[in-house]
């Protein structure tokens, strides 16, 4: 086992941008506010600019700092890799941590490419064997409202799913002006928009209704071909340097697709739409009901429950404020709402619990593989003028 006997839990981090820093709070305010099987100490955090890491250790908390993320897999006081990198990266660190005995918690989407990982999901399979686990960060299943709504589905309320409508929202880059960054280099992020944050609303559009995609019809653009170099980024906005360079991914997304269970979806992801900030939207139309969500008002969820009496039916305004609903009852009074970080929190509570109980954390590597290949199947779908493409299902 790869956690201490003494009941502690050493985090490593490998990378400390918008992403460290999220995982950064949420391991040192997860213990604060839920009881945890185990105590996470934020050990080392490892960047490969000296003064830059040093500066993130200070910042976000951690004990040690460390230039090359080889030192943190080597370390005996370092029992889970949490990798906040960029994609390309995803694959070499997570198999090296899983073949030193750490548990890993990687970022989303899983890896660059599907062969990636496939050989990533093999690892985790392998080290599974000694008990040692890996999750991929799909947070947003950790909004609770998103979990409410799971909840509701599972349980029937608003019938056999037959319609899903998924979107995901941005405009950081719809100015033709903003600089490049990595995420919208083909190299080091695999896909844009797609991957980025397409892969997000895949993974939930699967997991609110409990069903996979299995055929899709894909379409990708790029509206702005070339940018301005950054000269340098804070979060997801950066200043532009004088020299221009090339977009290689997708700027926008949009696919449709059948869900094992019979029903169809619709999915658009895209950086391009002015207005929308962090515009998660998903509604999903059940036999004799809806459900409906907005990240952009995250603490709420609409249900329409179509065996109402006519006289008063309409959607029913849930605001997801209450000790009933999942993960809401460890923080504050009834009635006070929560953010875009507590997902973070939520994801470290689930995984220390399952790590502590010897169980497998969800989403597992082989969930990460699963939306891999379908970002494949609708790249390779809109390769092929919007051919209907299958999902490679894996092995039988
Ligand atoms: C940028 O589009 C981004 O930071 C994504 O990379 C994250 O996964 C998403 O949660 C917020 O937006």
């Amino acid at each position: 086992m790869a956690q201490h006997e003494d009941g502690r839990l050493g985090v490593g981090m490998i990378g400390y941008a918008f992403m460290g820093a999220a995982h950064s709070q949420a391991w040192r305010v997860a213990p604060r506010f839920f009881d945890l099987a185990l105590r996470p100490e934020m050990t080392v955090v490892a960047g490969r600019d000296s003064t830059a890491v040093e500066a993130a250790r200070v910042r976000l908390g951690w004990g040690a700092a460390e230039t090359d993320w080889r030192a943190v897999v080597a370390r005996d006081d370092v029992d889970l890799v949490d990798i906040c990198t960029p994609g390309d990266t995803h694959a070499e660190i997570a198999i090296a941590a899983l073949q030193a005995g750490k548990h890993v918690l990687c970022e989303k989407p899983l890896a660059n490419t599907v062969a990636e990982a496939e050989a990533m999901t093999a690892a985790a399979e392998a080290a599974a064997e000694q008990g040692v686990r890996a999750m991929v960060g799909f947070t947003y299943r950790r909004v609770p409202a998103i979990a409410l709504a799971r909840q509701l589905v599972a349980e029937g309320r608003i019938g056999q799913v037959r319609q899903v409508r998924a979107q995901y929202l941005q405009d950081w880059i719809a100015d033709a002006e903003a600089p490049l960054s990595w995420r919208l280099d083909k190299a080091v992020a695999g896909s844009g928009a797609l991957g980025d944050i397409g892969a997000h609303v895949v993974d939930l559009a699967q997991h609110v209704t409990g069903q996979v995609l299995t055929g899709v019809s894909g379409l990708l653009e790029t509206f702005v071909h070339e940018r301005p170099v950054a000269a340098g980024f804070s979060g997801l906005h950066g200043s532009a340097g004088t020299e221009r360079g090339p977009v290689t991914v997708d700027d926008a997304a949009v696919f449709f697709g059948r869900l094992s269970g019979g029903g169809i979806a619709t999915f658009e992801a895209t950086r391009f739409a002015w207005g929308r900030k962090n515009a998660i939207r998903l509604e999903v139309n059940g036999s004799h009901g809806s459900i409906a969500f907005d990240f952009e008002d995250m603490n709420v969820l609409h249900l329409y429950d179509a065996t109402d009496e006519a006289r008063v039916a309409g959607f029913r305004r849930i605001v997801v404020t209450e000790p009933e609903h999942p993960y809401v009852g460890a923080w504050w009074p009834a009635g006070h709402g929560l953010g875009y970080e507590h997902g973070f929190v939520h994801q470290v509570v689930d995984l220390v619990g399952a790590l502590a109980a010897g169980e497998q954390p969800t989403p597992s590597f082989a969930d990460g593989l699963q939306v891999q290949r379908v970002l494949d199947a609708v790249e390779r779908s809109a390769a092929d003028e919007s051919r209907w493409t299958f999902v490679d299902p894996g092995p039988t």
